[in-house]
């Protein structure tokens, strides 16, 4: 059985995790790792920051969690125009994203570009950063969950790496809400099976061989989708009750810290509910109490949508 808490904690841990990861976006590991003594530190560092906003990853996940409120499948054109009406550039989008989007609402070439502004489309993370509503919404029905997590991915990513990276947060985080017992090995052995690319088969097997924090960096920080998707299944394996030390080695990763922290900051959300916010200075993301009360209620939103019978 869902329960509420695990979609408003979802919600509520991505967004922090953003917010805080923006801090040290597109740092090098060993700048990080010579300015800061450990995770911990790192982390403390965030959240004494005087405000915290989201990025492009809060956004997107915003547009789609109020998309699958309203809609019980997942149209690409209609998703596109959402993230369009929402687009607001400062946030930091990737450059391929900004200009896919651009395109849309100007009425150019837009389709062409989806295909060919990268070799074989965008394997970038931007799927990937967005997808753990789908598994909110769909919890526990595996088909659905991957053939939606395509389509919310195709907007923007049309490689077959971004489309996975988006497939397997969306899986993973059905997962982080039933599987009673997780470990890096169980996440590995339950996500290998719905994998089709050799890239990701080969991460998800590493990633059941790994049973401490040092052994994080070998899936990368980077903003494909490849290099920062098993980086953040780690994370979450790693420490899976654990919001502060789960997002903590997450920025500790360096790179794209704040997408690698929103995607694990989605699991532990969605797996121990929002309790974690407790003793984390909330009130400074966004315009605090009014954003905080928007995110329970699109959460009961969330839930209610999740709960009728057409959503399955
Ligand atoms: N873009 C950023 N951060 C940098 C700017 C932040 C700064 N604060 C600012 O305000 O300017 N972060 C965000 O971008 C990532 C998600 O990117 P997304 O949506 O996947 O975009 P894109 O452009 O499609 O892909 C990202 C890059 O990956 C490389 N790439 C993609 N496909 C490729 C291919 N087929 N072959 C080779 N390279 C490919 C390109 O360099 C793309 O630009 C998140 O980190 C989010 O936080
Ligand atoms: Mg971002
Ligand atoms: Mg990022």
């Amino acid at each position: 059985m869902q329960k509420l808490s695990s979609i408003h904690g979802s919600l509520l841990g991505h967004l922090m995790a953003d917010a805080l990861g923006s801090t040290f976006e597109g740092i090098t590991p060993e700048y990080l790792h010579d300015q800061f003594a450990g995770p911990a530190e790192v982390f403390e560092r965030a959240l004494a920051r005087s405000s915290l906003r989201y990025t492009d990853d809060g956004q997107m996940l915003l547009v789609l969690a109020e998309y699958l409120t309203q809609n019980t499948t997942i149209d690409a054109t209609s998703l596109m125009h959402s993230f369009t009406q929402a687009y607001e550039p400062w946030r930091g989008y990737g450059r391929g994203a900004r200009a896919l989007i651009e395109a849309f609402r100007d009425e150019a070439d837009y389709e062409f570009m989806a295909v060919h502004l990268f070799p074989g489309g965008s394997l970038g993370n931007g799927g990937a950063m967005r997808s753990s509503p789908i598994g909110l919404r769909f919890v526990d029905n595996f088909e659905r969950i991957w053939a939606e997590a395509k389509t919310s991915a195709w907007p923007t990513h049309r490689h077959e790496l971004g489309i996975e990276g988006a497939q397997l947060i969306a899986a993973a985080t059905s997962l982080a809400q039933t599987e009673s017992s997780l470990s890096a090995a169980r996440l590995s052995e339950l996500l290998l099976p719905l994998c089709k690319t050799v890239v990701f088969q080969k991460r998800l097997k590493l990633l059941a061989t790994i049973t401490n924090a040092d052994e994080i960096a070998q899936f990368g920080n980077g903003i494909e989708a490849h290099e920062s998707v098993v980086t953040a299944l780690a994370c979450f394996a790693l420490f899976p009750d654990n919001y502060r030390d789960a997002i903590s080695h997450a920025l500790w990763q360096a790179g794209d810290t704040d997408t690698i922290g929103a995607m694990t900051g989605a699991l532990v959300g969605a797996r121990i509910g929002p309790n974690f916010a407790q003793d984390l200075p909330t009130e400074k993301l966004e315009d605090g109490q009014p954003f905080l009360d928007y995110v329970e209620d699109l959460a009961n939103r969330l839930f209610v949508a999740s709960s009728s019978p057409l959503g399955t």
